[in-house]
Order: C-alpha cells, then structure tokens, then sequence
C-alpha cells in the first residue's frame, strides 16, 4: 500500500496543531504507520531538503526545520502522497484554500505548518531518511462488527 512521509513543522509544534493535524489524516481514512516528535539534525535537514540547496532560502529552511521538535509521521492509503499534498494545500498559506490545513493555520510560506512527500520517489527517499524499517508498522485494523 502506498506510504507518503508527513511532518509537523516546529511552528505546527509550537502552535500545539499536532492533534489537529493527526485527526485530518485519521478521519480522512488513511493509516498511520509510524510517528515520533523529535528535533532534526542540521546533517539530516540538509539531507532532506537537497533539492533545494541552491535556492536563496535555504540556510533559512535549514535553521527553522532545526529550531525545535517536529512531529514526523508516515501514513498509508490509496493515493495517500497526492490526495495529503491537497490536504495540505499550497505552500504559500496566503494562497492556500481555506479548509486545506496551511489555508487554516499558516500564514508565512517559511512557517507553514506541515511537509508532505511530493512524489512516490521522494516519499520512499523521506520514509526511509526519517524512519528505521522497525519503527514502521503492518497491521489491520480491527473488524468493525462489534461497532454498533
Ligand atoms: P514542503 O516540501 O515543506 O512540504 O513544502 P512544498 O513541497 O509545498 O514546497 P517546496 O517547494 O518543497 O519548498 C520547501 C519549503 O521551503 C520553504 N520555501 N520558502 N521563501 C520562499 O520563497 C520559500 N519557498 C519555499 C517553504 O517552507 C516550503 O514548505
Ligand atoms: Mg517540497
């Protein structure tokens, strides 16, 4: 099943969004598979945002993506990557649509809450950067006929 690497940026931390943003994927349907707040080194920052080393953001990424505890999580389901990069909304939150979570909660393209993997081939790259194969789970969810 399809695996997509979602992470609580340190102002969704601050802003105590954690909950708020777990719930959206949970209630959506998708399965979450692996989660831990934690802080993220410079090496392993750089690491992740490689594509953007060139960009004139970048030492600013790097040092905000560094400056506390992000909550890093991967979730499972149909069209996962896609359907929570539309979740997610657009990066800048002042163009983001008003339901999607950076239209709700960012208001600066640097502090907009939340990343999510943009393609099959980042995803796997992200899952595995952030994740040992053992703090990944399989399992089934319950059968529901006790559910009334
Ligand atoms: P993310 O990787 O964090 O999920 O965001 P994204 O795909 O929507 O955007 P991306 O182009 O990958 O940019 C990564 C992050 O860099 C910051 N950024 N700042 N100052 C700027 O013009 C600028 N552009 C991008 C944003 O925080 C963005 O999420
Ligand atoms: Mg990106």
């Amino acid at each position: 099943m399809e695996k997509t690497f979602l992470m609580v940026k340190p102002d969704g931390v601050q802003r105590n969004l954690i909950g708020e943003i777990v719930s959206r994927f949970e209630t959506k349907g998708f399965k979450l598979a692996g989660a831990k707040l934690m802080n993220i080194s410079d090496e392993l920052a750089k690491q992740h945002y490689g594509e953007h080393k060139d960009r004139p953001f970048f030492g600013e990424l790097v040092d905000f993506i560094t400056s506390g505890p992000v909550f890093a999580m991967v979730w499972e389901g149909e069209n996962v990557i896609s359907t929570a990069r539309n979740m997610m909304g657009k990066t800048n939150p002042a163009e983001a649509t008003p339901g999607t979570i950076r239209g709700d909660f960012g208001l600066t393209v640097g502090k907009n809450v939340i990343h999510g993997s943009d393609s099959l081939e980042s995803a796997e790259r992200e899952v595995n950067l952030f994740f040992s194969k053992n703090e990944i789970l399989s399992y089934e969810k319950q059968d529901s006929s006790w559910i009334y």
